[in-house]
């Protein structure tokens, strides 16, 4: 008889429950958790990725043994007392001379616990290197809502995006990238709410749209501002909220005031008047939320795209009540806790600054040794850091840059220049050939842990599946090295743990936001518990800021910011914009989907979305073979020629490499690579000539199936 295991999706940010029906440690199949209620994903539904989740886990090559480079991509195995030995003393050897010669990476992919342990590993041994993938993804809205509002996170939850009357779903395919929580979407729409789709594409999200605002990438903030100037001009602003709640409303009245809809027609490509629609069915609705994901985050200037959200939220009064609220989709299942417990250079655990003087001591005695007050790298910083050959060493837990990072040709002569790298991750990558020792880690389903999804919500996985071979979870992982280096001691200074729970505990004590949410409980309420919450007898927190926000003075500091457009524009050479998009059915760096038979016999490859007058202009149809190129590189795909798409943009998967395209200029603030916009060229090419092209690139998925 197969147990029913009950266990959270390893994809994306929705946190879907399913079982897994387990016999003898073996997956049999996956069934609906159809009989928990309260869970994200009602009734137990399931996308097409979350149904097929046993089928990665079953790949032939997972990494079953510590491996051991013999040369460039050649590997042999070795024990894991050989691997921990080693890691520890060239960490411990960079750490002794100038520990800001490493960096951390933590995994948006694995559990809260082992992300808690390789930043405090990081500043245990005195540096704050340590980012994580939401550098590439959320860091916009994280620095761009603390500005406002003081606090990076999703302000209220699906129930709200259910209850409201009017939302905006705003540079994000909701339903392709969180295909069950866009259900909310949906039921909102059954109770009559209206829906505002802001993309340069007509996605699967806009057929479902009242209003769907085509804009040209990079040209938000123009958009958001004329949707504010009318706001304003019609005096259908939250006078009251704004009055009591906020600062910084003149500046942004003056601001806005030249953004009129005519104007930033122009600019956006918007009509004038679906802007006034907008912005007056918005600001009338009565409840309104705003989602965004990638196509606001991922700019130069995506920290005042966000600040200009946050700030149409709040002058409608749109904050601090049911069916409002800011909902930032997070997008990995665990980025929102991987950012939680202080997986980024310039926090602790709980974003307790690690130049705030008073914090950093708190933290001195917990974990009993001196720490760096100075902010680290970020993601971005750190490869370029490899160049001036101020970073040496890379240890990275379940990220895979070689694809993922923007303008990859330049990352792999960074990798090449690179001295030690260890890599951690459940199945070989392309990042691995730069690998000096590769660690085999448990997927999320033979392992067991806490992790948080995009309406922090923390929910309970259990272990349901042997893993394969010696692979080992992530926290032992961290722990056995953490010991070798010597932080052996049994209390919250060392690395002694006997399971994840016990690391929760240490969790709870040191992130003020979770301080009640313990592994009991969380074992115990399998819909889990939002956080902020203070002891183990609050219910969590379903909506952040009803009387105040999380800034010193307790208001939203309203921003008045300018456009500014994607710091490569199309020009004579490079004639058109490209941007950089998702499949449904695919994620990622396709490390598990793309080994997934359904999923690959479904989505097996890349389509160019173009325009067919951009079409025309080089003669090209639909399925035939076209080469982009950018001043960074070149990629080849087949074309899909659609109406769907603006005129003078195209849209590529990065899912399979286009990453050789993309631009690395970094937004100041948030530094977030531009990934959503930059200057290209098309041309039409042979089946042979393509393939020249992508077979110069890393493939993503190595010897899969
Ligand atoms: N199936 C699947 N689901 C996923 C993922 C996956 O890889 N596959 N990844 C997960 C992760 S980590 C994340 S962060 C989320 C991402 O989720 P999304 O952000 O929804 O995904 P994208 O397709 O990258 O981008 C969203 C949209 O932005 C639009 N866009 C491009 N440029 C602009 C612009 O300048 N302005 C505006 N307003 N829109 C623009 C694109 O046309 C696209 O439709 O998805 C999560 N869910
Ligand atoms: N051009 C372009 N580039 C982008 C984006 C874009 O929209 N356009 N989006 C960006 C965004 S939003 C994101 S979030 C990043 C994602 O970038 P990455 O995080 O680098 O991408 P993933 O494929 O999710 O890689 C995660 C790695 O973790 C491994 N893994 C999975 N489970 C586990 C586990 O339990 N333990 C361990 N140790 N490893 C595990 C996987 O096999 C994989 O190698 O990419 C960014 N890159
Ligand atoms: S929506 Fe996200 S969490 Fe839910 S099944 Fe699909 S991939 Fe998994
Ligand atoms: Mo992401």
């Amino acid at each position: 008889m197969a147990e029913r295991i009950p266990v959270v999706c390893p994809y994306c940010g929705v946190g879907c429950r399913l079982y897994v029906l387990s016999e003898d440690g073996y997956p049999v199949n996956v069934d609906y958790a159809d009989d928990i209620p309260g869970i994200p994903n009602e009734g137990g539904k399931l996308c097409p990725k979350g149904n097929a989740v046993l089928e990665y886990i079953k790949a032939k090559d997972r990494l079953r043994r510590p491996l051991k480079a013999k040369e460039e991509g050649k590997f042999v195995e070795i024990s894991w007392s050989e691997a921990i030995k080693e890691v520890a003393e060239r960490l411990g050897s960079y750490a002794k001379d100038d520990p800001n010669q490493l960096m951390f990476f933590g995994s948006a992919r694995t559990f809260n616990e082992p992300n808690y342990l390789i930043q405090k590993l990081a500043r245990m041994l005195g540096t704050n290197n340590v980012d994580h993938c939401a550098r590439l993804c959320h860091s916009s809205t994280v620095s761009g809502l603390k500005a406002v509002f003081g606090a990076g996170a999703m302000s209220n939850t699906y129930r709200d995006i259910e209850e409201a009357d009017c939302i905006i779903v705003w540079g994000h395919n909701y339903a392709e990238t969180h295909p069950v929580g866009f259900r909310y979407v949906l039921k909102a729409k059954d109770h009559g709410a209206k829906l505002i789709v802001v993309d340069p594409r007509r996605t699967k999200t806009a057929w479902f749209a009242d209003l769907h605002l085509q804009l040209y990438p990079g040209t938000d903030i123009a958009l958001a501002n004329a949707m504010m100037h009318v706001i304003i001009r019609e005096n259908l602003y939250d006078r009251d909220f704004v009055f009591r709640r906020c600062t910084g409303f003149e500046e942004v009245a003056r601001t806005v005031e030249k953004y009129d809809p005519e104007r930033v027609e122009e600019i956006t490509g918007v009509p004038a008047g679906l802007i006034e629609e907008a912005a007056t069915t918005f600001a009338t609705a009565g409840r309104g939320v705003i989602t965004w994901a990638m196509g606001l985050t991922q700019h130069t200037h995506g920290h005042d795209n966000v600040r200009a959200l946050a700030t149409l939220s709040a002058i409608c009064g749109y904050q601090g009540r049911e069916g409002c609220g800011v909902a930032p989709m997070r997008g990995q299942n665990n980025v929102q806790g991987a950012c939680d417990l202080g997986v980024l250079p310039n926090v602790f655990p709980g974003y307790q600054a690690v130049t705030d003087e008073e914090r950093r001591k708190w933290f001195e005695g917990f974990w009993g040794r001196e720490l760096s007050g100075e902010v680290g790298y970020t993601v971005m910083e750190a490869a370029h850091a490899i160049e001036k050959g101020k970073v040496r060493g890379y240890y990275i837990m379940g990220e895979n840059p070689v694809i993922s990072d923007a303008n990859s040709n330049r990352l792999l002569r960074a990798l090449r220049k690179l001295d030690f790298l260890v890599l951690q991750d459940i199945v070989p990558t392309p990042t691995m050939e730069f690998a000096d020792i590769v660690l085999p880690a448990a997927a999320m389903l033979e392992n067991e842990g806490s992790l948080t999804n995009t309406e922090r919500r923390v929910q309970w996985s259990f272990r349901a599946i042997e893993p394969p071979g010696e692979a080992r979870p992530d926290w032992w992982i961290i722990g056995e090295i953490g010991k070798a280096l010597g932080f052996d001691s049994s209390g919250s200074g060392g690395f002694s743990y006997s399971d994840a729970s016990d690391v929760l505990r240490e969790i709870n004590a040191c992130t003020p936001q979770y301080r009640g949410i313990t592994p009991e409980r969380l074992r115990r309420n399998l819909a889990g518990i939002h956080w902020p919450c203070p002891s183990e007898d609050h219910p969590g927190t379903r909506f952040l800021y009803r009387e105040r926000f999380l800034t010193d003075d307790g208001k939203a500091h309203l921003a008045a910011v300018e456009h500014r457009g994607p710091v490569e524009t199309p020009d004579e050479e490079y004639p058109l914009m490209l941007t950089t998009v998702r499949y449904v059915g695919q994620y990622h760096t396709l490390t598990m989907t793309g080994r997934s038979p359904s999923l690959m016999k479904r989505w097996p490859m890349p389509y160019v979305e173009i325009n067919p007058a951009d079409a025309a202009k080089i003669g090209v149809r639909s399925g035939e073979w076209v080469i982009i190129e950018t001043r960074r590189g070149s990629y080849a795909a087949r074309a899909r020629v659609t109406g769907t798409i603006k005129e003078g943009v195209v849209a590529v998967p990065w899912h399979w490499g286009a990453n050789v395209l993309t631009n690395d200029a970094l937004d100041p603030v948030a530094k977030i690579p531009e990934t959503k916009a930059c200057a290209c060229r098309l041309r039409k090419a042979s089946e042979e000539e393509a393939r020249k092209v992508l077979d110069s690139l890393p493939a993503p998925v190595p010897g899969g199936e």
